[in-house]
């Protein structure tokens, strides 16, 4: 705020004197024509990396929203999956003096000192996907992202009226979880624990699988090897998912309705949604990476001296295999349950 504060104090100034430059009959317009208020918003976004379907979709989201064609310079960093490397990122922002700061926190802790650093010079900072943990709230001005901890309930919801349907209690899980202590991480796997412990399931284990294709088959291969008697492998991302049943077709094991075990997943990328068509995934839990144009509606209030919203959400639903469990309720609300069809994916952005 601080800083467009400045810009905008700056700008009336140009005026005054552009004022007093055209009553004396000289110029102020710099020899390339370009004032202030021509200035590109110069936005520095740090991205947790390129693990995922899901994180690709994110980052094209937001290079495809700030364009220079629209009057934005974007300075886009990949973490590779490091806090390090983000809070190299940040401090590297706040030395190019840029007008704001973006953030995808790999992890939910150890932000406070550098978002202090960058609120100590007036460079506000939005948080995108998942929480940052801080003392204190000012540190960022606005968050868009999902209900994590919904995304989970409704999985659960799911899975226990699948199970009723089919006549199964006492499921046996194994949960290949994200990286550990992100917010979706944190989230999806509690609201599986607190189903678990409601409806007697048996979680046999819970490993990272950091979001990732290989690890998913690495930490599935070494479940298969110790659990002969899976029900339901819960993934907490679609590529853990496609390494899931990689290791599962390498053991001679089958998933689907009429398979051994069936995988739930979080995200519902296109691959996902291939993979629920042919039932290797029973149902997949959206999850919208489409933050951009929420980020630039903040931005935009911004720039106009107005208060963003500090929490924005995105919309999502949830995609099935078949049409046996038309909707699921957490809470008083109702969610549909949609089957996913060949038009259903292609109609979709990402
Ligand atoms: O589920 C996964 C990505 O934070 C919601 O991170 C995001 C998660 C998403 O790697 O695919």
């Amino acid at each position: 705020m601080f800083k467009n504060h400045r810009r905008r104090w700056l700008g009336a100034g140009i005026v005054l004197l552009f004022a007093a430059a055209v009553s004396s009959g000289c110029s102020l317009l710099s020899s390339s024509g370009d004032s202030q208020e021509n200035k590109a918003i110069t936005i520095g976004f740090s991205q947790v990396g390129a693990e995922s379907d899901w994180r690709t979709a994110n980052s094209i989201s937001i290079k495809e929203t700030f364009t220079e064609k629209k009057g934005y310079d974007l300075i886009f960093l990949d973490a590779q999956q490091k806090q390090e490397n983000q809070v190299r990122a940040i401090r590297s922002f706040i030395q190019q003096d840029v007008d704001y700061i973006v953030l995808a926190p790999v992890i939910e802790t150890g932000w406070d000192t550098v978002l202090k650093e960058a609120k100590s010079v007036g460079i506000p900072v939005i948080i995108v996907d998942r929480m940052v943990d801080v003392t204190d709230e000012s540190l960022y001005a606005a968050w868009v992202g999902t209900d994590f901890r919904l995304q989970g309930e409704k999985a659960c919801e799911w899975l226990k009226a699948y199970a009723d349907k089919q006549g199964m209690t006492g499921l046996n899980i194994v949960n290949i979880q994200g990286t550990l202590g992100a917010t979706a991480q944190i989230e999806r796997t509690s609201a599986l624990e607190a189903a678990a412990d409601r409806y007697g399931w048996n979680i046999l284990e819970q490993q990272p699988g950091e979001y990732t294709q290989a690890r998913g088959r690495e930490v599935m291969e070494g479940m298969l090897g110790k659990y002969g008697d899976i029900d339901v492998v819960y993934c907490e991302n679609d590529n853990e998912a496609f390494g899931a049943l990689e290791a599962i077709e390498a053991a001679g094991k089958t998933a689907g309705p009429d398979g051994d075990m069936i995988v739930i997943s979080f995200d519902a990328v296109r691959d996902g949604l291939w993979d629920v068509i042919n039932g290797k995934i029973a149902l997949d839990v959206e999850c919208n990476p489409m933050h951009g144009p929420k980020v630039e509606q903040i931005i935009m209030r911004m720039e106009e001296g107005k208060k963003p919203a500090k929490y924005t959400y995105v919309k999502e639903g949830l995609f099935s295999m078949d049409d046996s469990i038309e909707s699921v309720k957490v809470g008083e609300n109702e969610y549909k349950v949609k089957k996913v069809t060949e038009d259903l994916i292609n109609s979709r952005p990402y």
